[in-house]
């Protein structure tokens, strides 16, 4: 049980969804989450951290710096005193030792940060970045007293700067929780697999610039696909891209951020560049829709808000994953102005329609739902974004699940 003290440390109004929120507990209990706690020392990371622990008890680990004697020091560590943590922290995640890995550190070294990150990556963790919202958790007088290394008020002072301001991702999105997302990745590969099948596709291959239907394998020529599959809601470049910080301190931004939230993809599409699915956002969702989302990459076209609303599944070798939802607005386009596609049968009981310049579009018989956490992709500013896939294609991706 939570400790009185930890309660009185966190009302109830202030704690993240992950603790308080029914669907983001039961979504939570899907997903692959490494929860960095982050905060002064004795702001209050280890109460939250273990009552975070308690929560998820059957699927948690909680790594503490603490439990290592790592003490926070304002200089980069490089005198290997994370040797010993990291080693834990990496057994864990290689061996799917827990689902929900929690790490209690101050977490103000951006070195260190981008090293955990590094990780979260390889190990398709979504990251979770949490700081106690504790009264005192900048206030150095009172950290003084409450922190155990015995930190002086200017010792607490020298670290301050390096964690007052938030720490703003590349992107924020929806990611999918991992069970929905090896499903949603198997429809994927089955949908390439049985449009490539179909003659109605053969005829129209111009578009894919091959000619003979024997040498388009569509699983392999869409050679790539992003690490955890997301619904992009920003995209903030750290900070650079002007309007990010705004967004990153919306009320509702910092409300949703480590809440669960039901995606409904309505339908599948695909072009020479990207696979994709269309997703339909819900009121809340809109609400952490930026009003620009559309008019960033088609300034001249009015579209309803939230129409770029996608999730990329694939993407040719050559293309970037910011491609597919300009696919996808170039294809609503074409359905504004009237254009029907030309309807050439069925895959999984929905409509197949295929539109000029090698777009196709499959609309599915029910809206797929699929579970998903709002958080941010955060990575080393400069150094591109880990994908899945390679000289194989995504085939060899979906042969593991
Ligand atoms: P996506 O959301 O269409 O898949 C990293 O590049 C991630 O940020 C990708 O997932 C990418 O595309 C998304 N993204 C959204 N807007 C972007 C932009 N303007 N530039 C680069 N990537 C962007």
């Amino acid at each position: 049980m939570m400790s009185t003290q930890a309660s009185k440390d966190h009302p109830e109004g202030q704690k993240p969804p992950l603790l308080v929120d029914d669907h983001t507990v039961t979504t939570v209990r899907e997903a692959k989450i490494l929860v960095l706690l982050r905060g002064l020392p004795g702001s209050g990371k280890t109460s939250l951290a273990k009552e975070i622990e308690q929560k998820y008890r059957d699927s948690a680990r909680l790594i503490s710096a603490d439990q290592y004697n790592i003490k926070p020091s304002v200089k980069s560590s490089s005198g290997g005193e994370y040797t010993k943590l990291d080693e834990e922290l990496n057994s864990c995640c290689e061996r799917h030792e827990a689902s929900v890995v929690i790490l209690d550190d101050t977490h103000h070294d951006q070195e260190r940060l981008e090293e955990l990150f590094d990780l979260a990556n390889r190990y398709q963790f979504i990251v979770v970045v949490l700081e106690p919202k504790t009264p005192w958790r900048l206030d150095c007088a009172q950290l003084k007293e409450r922190n155990h290394w015995k930190f002086s008020v200017e010792e607490l002072k020298n670290l301050r700067p390096t964690l007052e301001k938030d720490i703003i991702p590349l992107y924020f999105a929806w990611f999918l929780a991992k069970h929905e997302e090896d499903n949603l990745r198997k429809t994927a590969h089955d949908f390439l697999e049985q449009l490539g099948n179909l003659k109605a596709f053969k005829k129209r291959l111009q578009a894919f610039g091959v000619e003979d239907k024997h040498k388009l394998d569509l699983l392999k020529y869409f050679a790539k696909a992003p690490n955890i599959l997301h619904c992009t809601s920003k995209y903030c470049d750290y900070g650079k891209l002007p309007g990010s910080e705004e967004y990153a301190q919306q009320e509702g931004v910092k409300r949703s951020y480590s809440k669960g939230f039901t995606l409904h993809i309505s339908s599948l599409f695909i072009t020479p560049r990207t696979v994709g699915a269309q997703v339909e956002l819900t009121e809340e969702q809109l609400f952490l829709w930026p009003a620009d989302a559309e008019k960033e990459v088609m300034p001249k076209d009015t579209f309803p808000r939230g129409s770029r609303a996608h999730i990329t599944l694939s993407t040719a070798a050559d293309t970037q994953d910011v491609q597919t939802g300009i696919d996808l607005l170039e294809l609503i386009k074409l359905q504004q102005t009237g254009k029907e596609g030309e309807n050439v049968g069925e895959i999984f009981g929905g409509k197949l329609s295929y539109y000029d310049n090698g777009i196709w579009m499959l609309v599915l018989p029910r809206k797929k739902e699929v579970k998903t956490i709002f958080s941010g992709y955060y990575g080393k500013p400069g150094v591109t974004v880990p994908q899945r896939g390679g000289k194989k294609g995504i085939l060899s991706q979906c042969q593991i699940m």
